[in-house]
Formats: structure tokens, sequence, C-alpha cells
């Protein structure tokens, strides 16, 4: 009963196993323990609340599909997805961090790494003793990266790296960086940078509107030296890189559900105790529209969610089907959080409840990871098998 409960309207509950439900709701337990109660001054203040790495970790949030024997928690893709939507339930700035360790730091080095290197910082991920992020997008080419200017040189011995990338999420405290970069010949491969390699500066991002939670950075290389052994040998090019946005985004998907469910929870629960004109605004026909639909919406959500975790446990899920649900459901999250603080009239301004925080949070994530275009251009390019990029 201390639980945060579920909007479940078609039983979905009933599509998952004994595991899926003792993974969430352990989340679920952690999140509103540890998260909830200090998510919104953490905000206000800009700051990356770091205590929480810890408990990201015992919770199974790093790495939450990588295999035991590299310390990941050896869990299916739904489960993977209910700890991002528990989290994000939170702060989407939260789920961010646990996104971009586990799909965007973790699975790199997992799938196109050599196994010294995954013994090497794969473990020590996962617990959260080292942290990481990625590095794609750059100054003038974000969703374009396969027109990146980062490169590096084979100078013998070792290789030369230079360039920027900007608004790389964990930046600022990032022990190690995964960066894509391309080679004398212009292939792009994936190199992991350390953190104290001379030449390579991470200046934090300030005045964001949204995403306060989260730590957002520049990479910056000037005449990096990088040891051979930190390239990742397994697959290069760019569809390397957006391999690995594939795992994130499906993450995102369930995450953004999250995010809409505390908005839902949050309206409903403020419309039944609202009174004006001397009844509830839930007894208002124009509030009810709002809430229906708000539900409506995050059951289509949920399904399409389960339905592509199925797919993607039987490694069946493509890319466009993610594209597909990243770009719904967060676009879904978004317009509930703001319908939502419209229900909460003057309050749903004020960081006494959760809902303007989700709001600003969600504007990234409809920009980042694929933007709302770029994600509605795979499906059209998906279907009609003509790219609209080019
Ligand atoms: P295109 O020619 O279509 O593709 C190049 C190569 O990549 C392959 N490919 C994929 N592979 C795996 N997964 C995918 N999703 C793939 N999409 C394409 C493709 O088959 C091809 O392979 P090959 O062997 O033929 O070379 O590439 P394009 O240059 O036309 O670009 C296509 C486009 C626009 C869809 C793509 O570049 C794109 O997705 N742009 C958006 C960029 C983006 O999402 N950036 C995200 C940065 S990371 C981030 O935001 C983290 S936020 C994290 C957080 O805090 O949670
Ligand atoms: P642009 O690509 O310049 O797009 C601007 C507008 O033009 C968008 O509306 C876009 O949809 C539209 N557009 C672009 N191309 C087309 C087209 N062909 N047809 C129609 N419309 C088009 N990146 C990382 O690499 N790592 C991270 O950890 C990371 N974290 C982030 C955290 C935050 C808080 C934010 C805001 C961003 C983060 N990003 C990260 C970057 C993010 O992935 C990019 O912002 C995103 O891919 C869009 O790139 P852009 O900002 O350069 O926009």
């Amino acid at each position: 009963p201390d639980l945060f409960q579920s909007p479940d309207y078609y039983h979905v509950d009933d599509l998952l196993n004994e595991e899926h439900l003792l993974v969430r709701d352990a989340a679920r337990k952690w999140v509103k323990k540890e998260v909830s109660p200090i998510i919104e001054d953490y905000a206000q203040k800009a700051t990356f609340p770091k205590q929480l790495i810890a408990g990201l970790g015992s919770i199974g949030a790093f790495g939450p599909y990588i295999p035991q024997e590299y310390g990941g928690a050896g869990l299916d893709q739904i489960s993977y997805g209910l700890l991002m939507q528990e989290i994000e339930r939170g702060d989407s700035g939260i789920r961010s961090t646990a996104s971009v360790q586990s799909s965007l730091v973790m699975y790199p080095i997992w799938k196109y790494g050599n196994e010294a290197q995954r013994q090497k910082y794969l473990p020590k991920l996962a617990t959260g003793e080292w942290m990481g992020c990625f590095g794609l997008t750059e100054p003038n080419h974000g969703s374009d990266p396969g027109s990146m200017l980062t490169n590096f040189k084979d100078v013998g011995t070792h290789y030369i790296l230079n360039g920027a990338k900007m608004w790389i999420s964990n930046a600022p405290f990032a022990d190690i960086a995964v960066v894509w970069a391309k080679d004398e010949a212009g292939r792009i491969h994936g190199l992991i940078v350390e953190r104290g390699m001379v030449g390579f500066t991470t200046p934090e991002t300030h005045h964001k509107w949204s995403l306060r939670a989260s730590a957002t950075g520049e990479l910056l290389f000037d005449n990096v030296k990088v040891p051979k052994e930190n390239l990742l040998p397994n697959k290069s090019g760019l569809g390397a890189a957006l391999g690995c946005l594939d795992s994130a985004r499906y993450g995102i998907a369930w995450g953004a559900i999250g995010a809409a469910m505390d908005c839902y929870d949050t309206a409903l629960r403020y419309a039944k105790e609202r009174i004006q004109f001397e009844k509830p605004i839930a007894a208002t026909q124009l509030q009810q529209k709002k809430l229906a639909e708000m539900i409506t919406e995050i059951t289509k959500a949920q399904l399409l969610t389960w339905r592509l975790g199925v797919l993607k446990n039987e490694n069946k899920a493509t890319s466009a089907q993610i594209s597909m649900a990243k770009r719904n459901n967060v676009a879904m999250a978004l317009e509930i959080a703001r319908e939502a603080r419209q229900i909460l009239g003057g309050m749903g301004i004020s960081g006494e409840y959760s809902i303007m925080r989700h709001m600003m949070n969600l504007e990234s994530v409809i920009t980042y990871e694929g933007t709302h275009d770029i994600h509605l251009l795979i499906t059209g390019m998906d279907i009609t098998g003509i790219s609209a990029f080019k």
C-alpha cells in the first residue's frame, strides 16, 4: 500500500512474470525512498544527486541485460524496460544517467569490445564505481552524426584524438567516455577515453531549463593520446553508434510511460480533491475528458512497449519499430504532462508537485536520442524504402 500504484487499465501486469514484478517493485520502492523525497531540490539547484549512483547499481539499473559474468544483472528486456519506467517516474534525468551507463557505455563495450576491455570496465560500471558517458553529438552535427568532424590519427604507438562533442549527459563527472570519431580514411570508430588523459576536458553546460538534475557537458579533445588498446575492435561505422542508440531508445520508450504515469496519478488525485463551484473539478466533463484521454494513451503505450519488449527478447525488434515506440511514448508523456499541469491550475507550476519538472524534462527527452521529427522520418523511410535524409 505504501508503493505507487500503477495505472494498469488493461491488466498489463498479467503479462509480466514473477521476475519482472520483483524487479519493478524493488525499483519502485527504491525510487519512492531515495529519489522522490530529494529530486525536486536537486532539480531546483541544477545538481546531479551523486549519492544515488550506488543505489542505481544495486537495483540493477546499470547494465540490466548485461550478463552476470560481467557484473550486469542478467535480466531480460522487459525487466530492463520496467526499471527505466520506474526510475523515470521519479525523474527523467536520473533515468538518463542509467540509460547512458547501460546502453551507451556498457552495451558498446560488451558488444564491440574485446574480452580485456569487457573485464576491465564492465564490472566497475555495473556497480557505479566508474561512471561513463557517450559522445556522438557535436556542435554542428546533431541529427546527422555521420558528418562528424572529431577524428583520430594513428601515430604508431597510439592514436591522437582531436575534436569536440556537445550536449553529453554525465560528461562533467564521468570516469570514461565512449567517443565516436573518424579515422584517417573517414570511417567511424568507438574509442574509450579516460579522465586524466592529457588534453581531455569536460566543461559543464549550465542554464538548462530541462533535465536539471542531470549533469550535461562538452567533451573537448586537444591532441589527446589514446592507447591503441582503447579502440573498440569488433564493430565500426555509423551503424555501431546507432546500434547503441537502439538499446537506449527502447529504454526511453518505457521510461516515458513512467513520467506519464506520475503526471496522471497526480492529476487524478488532485482533480478528485480540488473543489470549485462546490464540486470536485473531476466532476466536470472537461477535466474528465483530459483524464480519460490520458489513461487511454498510457494504456496504448504500455501495450506497444510490452509487445516491443517481447520482440526484443526474441531478437526480432527492428530499429524502425524502436523509433516508433520512442517517438510515440515520449510525445504521449509530454502531452499528458502539459494537460496534467493545467488540471492543477496554479499549483501545476509549483515544485510541490512533480508535473512541471516532468514536463520540462520531457522537452529534452523528445529531442535527444533522435528528435521527434527524425523518428517520424525513420518510420517514413521504413515503409516507403526511400530516405528523406539525403
Ligand atoms: P544511414 O545511411 O541510414 O545509416 C548508416 C549505417 O547505420 C545503419 N543503421 C543502424 N544500425 C543500427 N541501428 C540503427 N538504429 C541504425 N540506423 C541505421 C545503416 O544500416 C547503415 O549501415 P551500413 O552498414 O549500410 O553503413 O545513416 P544516415 O547518415 O542517413 O542517418 C540516419 C539517421 C538520421 C536515422 C541517424 O543518423 C539518426 O538516428 N540520427 C539521430 C541522431 C541521434 O539519435 N543522436 C543521439 C545522440 S546520443 C543521445 O542523444 C544520448 S541522450 C541520452 C540520455 O541522456 O538518456
Ligand atoms: P539538429 O539536428 O540541429 O535539429 C534541429 C531541428 O531540425 C530539430 O527539430 C530536428 O528534428 C530538425 N531536423 C534535423 N534534420 C532534419 C531533417 N532531415 N528533416 C526534418 N527536420 C530535421 N548527445 C550525445 O551524443 N550524447 C549524450 O549523452 C547526449 N545527451 C543529451 C542531453 C540533453 C539534455 C540534450 C538536450 C541533448 C543530448 N544529446 C546527447 C544530443 C541530442 O542527441 C541532440 O540534441 C539531438 O540528436 C538533436 O541534435 P541537434 O540538437 O543538433 O539538433
